[in-house]
């Protein structure tokens, strides 16, 4: 260990001037929406209490949009305020996860106060349901075209609401009334959010954004076996597979016996969403399986379906065959093969940034393992990673055609992703802070309560504890810090944690934060498919997903030869993937 600390001393200096880079410049800086911390949950969730008042009855249909041809205002002013206030009827799933303290209800509480107060709008439950009957009750809004003026929906649903010309043209108020700042987050790559809900120059919606941390990768490496192998942190996939098989054949843990694996592999193959060491090395290579995107000339493909594929499943296989591939992986799930890092017999995991917690994981950290946390790199062929990443828009927000203050949706995206907020007196965010801060609400998430809520598609959570850690008037009752605070209180020593937790955290948030800096956003690969599943989808979606499944497991395994994916292709085409890609297309 010793003799590489220069080595070492050297990668953490680069970590640092990536970490300070990326605070000033994009994801990991200033933007601190202070209710973030919430976000995480879908606007659709939370639970049930008793129907409330019917919807305001609303006044005259202003189903025109204000001019935009007259006037296409760049220079528009963004309304951060509704004066007078007004309503607006939702269909509002209550919080029963944390409930609602005594006086306070889903229909009549403090949150709905703070809009009120600060944004000029009252939330009017026209359904309140409980989290499981959300989308239900949703469908029959639409089927009664019986909508609430606001209505929080998924991008199939819209796609009904649209055709039934339920819906307002949001784009001429987005002109006109949405601050800049807030819009260039909403149209964070080239605008692709939006795609779902836009038809020629109409905008239907605004996407309910959440920032995409939780989909980027990591690569995690054993220090001490990095070491003992003698190779460097990869720089190209070549690289990491070369490391596989250097953990595979010259004894990283020193004990005599060929007792390690390359990769982890689990028996989820494929279709394990976004967690799979093989998608993350597929993807590095410019490979997208088990994923509809846009092909060459536009049209969707089916990423299995690239015969390209082949060279992937042909070096995992190679790497099986030498015993650098748990031979029982297919019938381990995920929790099993972080027992294998438990038990010493992983050192190297492409996944989540919060793989540190996981129990295999955690017991290497208390036995004093030290992990690298290293970008995914490309393979030599692309020369650049450019990951699937899950679309970071969970649902839309429509507003009813006859309502008369569509401008309303545009004040509340304004207060919620307004940089500036924490300057302004008694803006917003402040007061959410404050109510996040007061006995009986604390630690609750409130943004559930309200009927629609964002993030910054581009803000890390991990951002201000980073910048709190490296804040030398650091102050906890600044609300921009107010994301996190455990994990400060544990990084910073302040909680006296144990050493192995600190580590811990400090490489989730701190080692991660600068991981993700890395990838530039412009290179994120998201799904070109929005609807619901098609109804081939319905009807051959398990058959089709079981033969990819198999056909990678036997290829892997070596019990069939990697040529026959052509087979498999043809094959996955023929019992209804053809039919799905013309569906999918329509
Ligand atoms: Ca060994």
């Amino acid at each position: 260990m010793k003799m590489q600390a220069g080595r070492n001393k050297l990668f953490y200096h680069i970590m640092t001037i990536v970490l300070l880079a990326g605070m000033i410049l994009s994801s990991c800086s200033p933007a601190a929406p202070a209710a973030t911390e919430a976000a995480k949950t879908s606007p659709t969730d939370a639970p049930k209490t008793e129907p409330t008042k019917p919807p305001e009855p609303t006044k005259a249909p202003e189903t025109e949009a204000p001019a935009p041809t007259e006037e296409p205002p760049a220079a528009s002013q963004p309304l951060y305020k509704m004066d007078p206030a007004v309503e607006m009827s939702v269909i509002k799933s209550a919080d029963t996860f944390f409930g609602y303290y005594e006086g306070q209800t889903a229909g009549n509480n403090a949150v709905y106060d703070v809009w009120e107060e600060t944004m000029g709008i009252r939330f009017v439950n026209k359904v309140e349901t409980a989290m499981e009957g959300y989308q239900q009750q949703v469908k029959l809004a639409i089927a009664s075209d019986d909508l609430p003026d606001m209505i929080a929906a998924s991008s199939s649903e819209f796609e009904e609401m649209i055709q039934n010309d339920m819906l307002v043209d949001l784009k001429p108020y987005i002109d006109q009334y949405m601050d800049p700042a807030v819009k260039a987050k909403l149209m964070a790559f080239d605008g692709a959010l939006f795609a779902p809900v836009t038809r020629g120059e109409a905008v239907y919606g605004l996407p309910a954004t959440s920032n995409v941390e939780g989909s980027l990768r990591t690569l995690w490496i054993r220090k001490d076996w990095l070491e003992k192998v003698g190779r460097e942190v990869p720089t190209t996939m070549e690289e990491v597979l070369d490391l596989a098989i250097a953990f595979t054949e010259e004894d990283p843990d020193g004990n005599g016996k060929k007792d390690t694996w390359g990769l982890p592999l689990d028996k989820d193959g494929p279709n394990s969403r976004l967690l799979n060491t093989f998608e993350i090395m597929a993807n590095a290579c410019g490979y997208y399986p088990a994923r509809l995107i846009k092909g060459p000339d536009g049209k969707i493909v089916y990423g299995s379906l690239d015969p390209g594929l082949k060279t992937i499943l042909k070096q995992f296989q190679d790497l099986y065959k030498i015993g650098g591939i748990d031979p029982e992986f297919a019938s381990k799930d995920f929790a099993k093969v972080d027992e294998s890092v438990g038990a010493g017999k992983i050192g190297l995991w492409m996944g989540v940034f919060w793989k540190p917690v996981d129990p295999g994981f955690a017991t290497t950290y208390k036995e004093g393992v030290e992990w690298i946390a290293a970008p995914i790199p490309p393979c030599k062929s692309t020369g650049v990673y450019k990951p699937f990443v899950a679309f970071p828009a969970n649902a839309y927000y429509g507003i009813r055609k006859d309502y008369a203050h569509p401008e309303a949706l545009i004040v509340a995206v304004n207060n919620y992703l307004d940089s500036d907020a924490l300057k302004k007196p008694d803006s917003f965010q402040k007061r959410m802070s404050a109510l996040a801060n007061t006995e009986g609400f604390k630690g609750i998430p409130l943004n559930n309560w309200a009927a629609l809520q964002w993030q910054d598609p581009l803000y890390f959570d991990s951002s201000p504890l980073v910048r709190a850690l490296n804040d030398p008037e650091f102050n906890p009752e600044n609300p921009q810090y107010q994301v996190h605070m455990g994990a400060y209180d544990i990084i910073s020593g302040r909680n006296n944690s144990d050493e192995w937790i600190i580590n811990q955290f400090k490489d989730i948030f701190l080692k991660s934060c600068a991981v993700h800096e890395s990838y530039p956003p412009e290179n994120y690969v998201f799904s070109a498919y929005f609807g619901a599943p098609t109804l081939t989808m319905q009807k051959q979606g398990s058959i089709l997903e079981d033969l990819e499944e198999k056909t990678f497991i036997d290829i892997v395994t070596g019990n069939k030869d990697v040529s026959s994916y052509d087979e498999f292709i043809k094959q996955y085409l023929q019992l209804g993937g053809e039919q799905i890609l013309i569906e999918v297309n329509q």
